[in-house]
């Protein structure tokens, strides 16, 4: 088993997991690769933990730019080796001995390099940039912190000549309305792509989805070789009440060297009426948070034990689902999510950008090749019901519409097994009239209001405004909130009181159940969260504090009211 998964995702491979003390230093003045770092690391380097936030640290408790990392590794024998990291933020270059090896951009998303090594030891350079600038994504001004470092973990892995590159799993289910029996019949594709790093060579890949499993011979040339298998077999399927899952493996033989990976799948359908969301052909109501990778301790990195506290918090509320507000989370968490039945909206970090924002050279190219590598790595996931392409935007710019156009395509074009793809918007009547144009091009709507805290209004009269922009989809009340300073109570239940917050969530929430075209609701906000002080020093305590539980999961006088509330739901 691997830590950063809740199974094990390559058993063949002789593996080592990077994690612990790397040498560390910042670089201010972004001068180190001038200064030759990756051959020669600064000898005055300090230490810094890895998988870890470095803003989580007092000594780098404020630092926002470059900074570099080296530690060693060895090999016993050499070969190809495959250098993995879950996340490093938010720009990333990666040096093996000297040589420049991975360049990505993206906190939030996985990359990798595959190198010929001899045995021996080795070292790793990685310079890690988490300047957020008129490019960046996110951008500059977010309402959460932009913590920097190799935040998720770090593998080497010895690999054959002839390995699993990486696999996909689509399915198409009967149409599950079977009375007398649970089981259904799935048609499932797994796609292999098999990498060649010497010459061609005939090559068995292996399928299989627990029990079942379908081989083909092929012969692969040098490079990327995709191979699609299918098979079809029973299959109870996956949903919230009992979350069933298969493990999926497939496997690569070439002479004596295997290779396999796992996925896990569940199995089950996603679709939308006009006022539900239905998983398998059956409602359900979405009762979310919306949840930041935050915590005063770890900041952004998160380990597992946080993740399940997390999840039974959320569990012991009723809620059942989580809007990874705003940027795609730990693979682990998701997995949790898929074995407890939670619900997933996953989203890439566009949160607020404008036409101008989204002009600017590269920035739509770099949200693409994000929400690529997202579907890539989570669309096995059944927990995750959807993708959110973007937060806030300047919905009403043209060049806004024709941005979401394209990441709506891209989610459409790279999910294998079609997901409803969604925004969250808070522009339902651009200049005070007409519907929302980016919101016509998704499957359901998102909607976030806070009238009653930035402004005056009622929950009923927002939702009934949208619903007239948008009588043919399902609408959830995707953030809702109020802040409150944890401990805060006052005679007459004031503006940041518990007991104020208490009372709006409560108005929002039954407001929102009562109407039958709200599909679900997301309170802002799970717990308070660090933000940006250089944008929201008007917040008390620097913090977001609209969670229902502070920093710490201390709950609010909000979070017993929602537990109340939903009991039994
Ligand atoms: C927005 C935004 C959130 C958060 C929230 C708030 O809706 O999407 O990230 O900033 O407002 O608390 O004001």
């Amino acid at each position: 088993m691997t830590h950063h998964r809740t199974f094990e995702t390559a058993p063949t491979r002789r593996r080592r997991v990077l994690d612990g003390i790397w040498a560390f230093v910042t670089d201010p003045e972004d001068a180190g690769v001038e200064a030759g770092y990756p051959e020669r690391f600064p000898d005055d380097a300090e230490r810094m933990d890895v998988p870890s936030a470095w803003n989580a640290t007092s000594d780098y408790y404020d630092y926002e730019g470059v900074a570099w990392y080296r530690r060693e590794f060895e090999l016993p024998n050499g070969g190809p080796t495959r250098l993995s990291f879950g996340g490093v933020c938010h720009d990333a270059t990666v040096w093996v001995d000297g040589e420049r090896v991975a360049d990505h951009y993206g906190g939030y998303t996985p990359f990798e390099a595959v190198e010929r090594l001899d045995a021996g030891t080795h070292d790793v350079v990685v310079r890690a940039d988490s300047t957020r600038d008129e490019r960046s994504i996110p951008r500059p001004g977010t309402d959460w912190f932009p913590y920097g470092g190799i935040t998720r973990e770090v593998v080497v892995e010895s690999i054959p000549e002839v390995f699993v590159d990486d696999l996909t799993v689509d399915y198409d289910l009967g149409d599950g309305s079977t009375d007398d029996s649970p089981d259904d019949q799935a048609d499932v594709t797994v796609t292999v792509s098999v990498r060649n790093l010497g010459d061609a060579t005939d090559t068995q890949v292996t399928a299989s989805v627990g029990d079942t499993s379908v081989e083909h011979e092929v012969s692969v040339d040098p490079g990327l070789t995709e191979v699609s298998l299918t098979l079809e077999r029973d299959v109870e399927r996956w949903s919230p009440t009992d979350p069933r899952l298969y493990e999926v493996r497939a496997a690569v033989e070439n002479g004596d060297d295997r290779d396999e990976r796992r996925e896990r799948v569940g199995f089950r359908t996603v679709d939308v009426t006009d006022t539900e969301i239905r998983i398998n052909g059956d409602p359900v109501e979405f009762r979310a948070v919306n949840r930041h990778e935050d915590h005063p301790e770890w900041g952004h990195a998160q380990p597992l034990r946080l993740q399940e506290i997390d999840l039974d918090l959320i569990d012991d509320a009723g809620l059942n689902a989580v809007r990874t507000s705003h940027y795609p989370n730990h693979p682990r968490f998701l997995d949790r999510c898929d074995e407890r039945g939670v619900l997933v909206v996953e989203e890439i970090p566009y949160w607020q950008f404008d036409a101008e924002r989204f002009a600017r050279e590269g920035v739509l190219d770099r949200g693409r090749t994000m929400l690529r590598e997202l579907i890539d790595r989570d669309h096995a996931h059944p927990s995750v019901v959807a993708w959110s392409v973007t937060n806030e935007c300047a919905n009403e710019e043209e060049g806004v519409v024709d941005a979401t156009r394209e990441l709506v395509a891209v989610a459409r074009e790279r999910d294998p097994n079609g997901r409803p793809v969604t925004l969250a918007s808070n522009n339902y009547h651009p200049d005070g009239e007409g519907a929302d144009p980016c919101l016509a091009l998704v499957d359901f709507v998102c909607a976030n209001a806070y009238p009653g805290w930035y402004s005056e209004g009622e929950y009923a009269d927002v939702l009934a405004g949208v619903r007239e922009d948008y009588p043919d989809k399902p609408v959830v009340l995707s953030e809702f909130g109020a802040g409150a300073v944890a401990g805060e109570r006052t005679r007459d239940g004031a503006k940041w009181s518990e007991s104020f917050q208490a009372d709006f969530l409560e108005d929002a929430i039954e407001t929102a159940r009562e109407a039958e075209f709200v599909a679900g609701f997301a309170i802002w906000q799970f717990c308070d969260t660090r933000t940006d002080p250089r944008n929201w020093a008007t917040r008390p305590k620097t913090k977001n504090n609209k969670g229902i539980l502070d920093e710490y999961r201390r709950p609010k006088e909000a979070y017993h009211r929602v537990r109340d509330l939903l009991d039994g739901a």
